[in-house]
């Protein structure tokens, strides 16, 4: 059987359910009836390369561990085309505390992109959660902090010149409930948005080329934080801030309401700017009142993923810069590891612990095969 036959009859499942697999209410049999399709209904084995359906970048995160294992490494590499370093990227492994570098991981994850011709994604420079000791230490002293923060995107951007194609310049930047921008020793330090202009000058003369994008999360799940963060993106580049793209983590739940996800990447795309779906996971969690069957939720999952993609999907080509999960195998996913693991049952991935394809892999492979 072609590939393409063997998807045709779960396309028709997912339109039909209008994209949503909306199964929540149904008893044990119309669950059967509807969700069961997903697993039902015959694939191809091993399933297609990503890649290769979409006209975009396709990311994952990586770390120097998951490049030791093989079995990632045949995975990611046949079905991505872009990594982010999930951690090894970040001050926290870069900048030791006597204000040295340490680059040995990151070259490592650099190296690999290299050699499994991946494009490579940096990630990232100014978060507020990262405030390492080398930093701390000259906190109130204003021009060594500027020098400081200077010096380490000079670095670490002109270090990846040439082979990161973009940076996560600024992560993360808005309140939790968008009331308004963070207060942390960046703000403190340089000004409560001038942290973010300086970040974005610095990378910029780093490296002309590169692509630095503003990033953060859930603007879906948030609308509040989703205008407060529009309102950030739209002054910044009013003063001239070199942003040429917008992250979008989308950690998400299989609770969020279906549509929100579209509207989200509908709305940060009437800048005009390429959009990047960063950070890409549905958690099965979120509603501990959830007792929905695990086949059901799986479906509500894929109808999640669904969404995105054809959200995604439907921005201009040119506005599409990546689309990027966060991790591949559920086993590997943040949210299976401490202090966020919970129950550790949660499944956010696309693929199970052994690396089989999920429901959510289909509801993208579909979404790109049907839009190609
Ligand atoms: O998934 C990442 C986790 O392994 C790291 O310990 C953590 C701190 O570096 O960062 C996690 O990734 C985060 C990303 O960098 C920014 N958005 C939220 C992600 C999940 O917390």
């Amino acid at each position: 059987m072609t590939q393409g036959a063997a998807n045709r009859p779960h396309r028709r499942a997912l339109l039909a359910a209008g994209g949503a697999l909306a199964l929540s209410g149904c008893g044990r049999g119309q669950a059967e009836a509807s969700g069961a399709t997903l697993y039902d209904v015959p694939r191809p084995d091993p399933p297609p390369a990503l890649k290769e359906l979409a006209g975009f970048p396709l990311g994952t995160c990586v770390s120097t561990g998951l490049i030791d294992d093989p079995d990632w490494a045949t995975l990611a590499t046949r079905q991505c085309s872009q990594v982010t370093a999930e951690w090894e990227m970040k001050m926290e492994s870069i900048l030791k505390d006597d204000g040295t570098f340490d680059f040995t991981r990151a070259d490592r994850i650099a190296a690999f992109a290299q050699r499994e011709d991946l494009r490579l994604f940096g990630h990232t420079l100014v978060w507020y959660a990262q405030d390492p000791p080398a930093l701390k230490r000259i906190d109130g002293d204003k021009r060594a902090f500027d020098n400081a923060v200077r010096n380490y995107i000079l670095a670490v951007v002109g270090r990846y010149r040439g082979q990161a194609v973009a940076w996560d310049v600024v992560n993360e930047a808005v309140t939790e409930h968008g009331e308004g921008l963070r207060d942390c020793i960046y703000s403190r330090n340089l000004g409560q948005e001038d942290y973010m202009l300086l970040a974005f000058q610095y990378a910029r003369e780093a490296d002309p080329q590169a692509v630095l994008l503003i990033n953060d999360y859930n603007l879906e799940v948030t609308p509040a934080k989703r205008a407060t963060f529009m309102r950030l993106v739209e002054r910044l580049l009013k003063r001239g801030a070199p942003i040429g793209g917008i992250g979008t983590q989308t950690h998400i739940d299989i609770h969020l309401p279906p549509g929100a996800g579209r509207t989200a990447i509908r709305e940060l795309a009437s800048f005009g700017l390429p959009i990047h779906v960063s950070e890409l996971d549905v958690s099965l969690r979120g509603d501990r009142m959830d007792l929905r069957p695990r086949e059901q939720k799986l479906a509500a999952q894929a109808g999640r993923y669904a969404e995105v993609m054809g959200a995604f999907l439907d921005l201009p080509p040119r506005q599409r810069f990546a689309f990027t999960t966060w991790g591949l195998r559920d086993k590997d996913s943040w949210l299976r590891r401490s202090p966020n693991a919970g129950d550790g049952t949660d499944a956010p991935l696309t693929f199970d612990d052994h690396g089989h394809a999920k429901p959510g892999f289909w509801a993208l492979a579909d979404a790109l095969q049907t839009r190609r």
